[in-house]
């Protein structure tokens, strides 16, 4: 009975986390910014291809986002970028 339990929780587990990554899909980028102007910020991934991502007041920012920085984003299928954060 408790392994079934347990089993129960893990299944849960597993699908909660599945349904998150599937809802935040979006896009992922990450790579080095190359430009930024004024709230476009251009992040060129690690297989050169160029993103222009748009930022406001929404977007969650960690770290100093600026040319040569090292970042991940998260962007909407729009080009509006969710959040960027600086890699350490
Ligand atoms: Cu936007």
């Amino acid at each position: 009975m408790k392994k079934f339990v347990m089993f129960l929780v893990a299944a849960m587990v597993a699908f909660s986390f599945a349904t998150t990554t599937f809802a935040s899909e979006g896009h992922k980028v990450s790579g080095e910014v190359t430009k930024v102007e004024g709230d476009m910020v251009t992040v060129k991934d690690d297989k050169g291809k160029e993103h222009k991502l748009h930022t406001d007041k929404t977007t969650k920012m960690s770290g100093d986002v600026k040319q040569g920085a090292k970042v991940e984003a998260e962007m909407t299928e729009k080009g509006h970028a969710t959040a960027i954060s600086v890699k350490k």
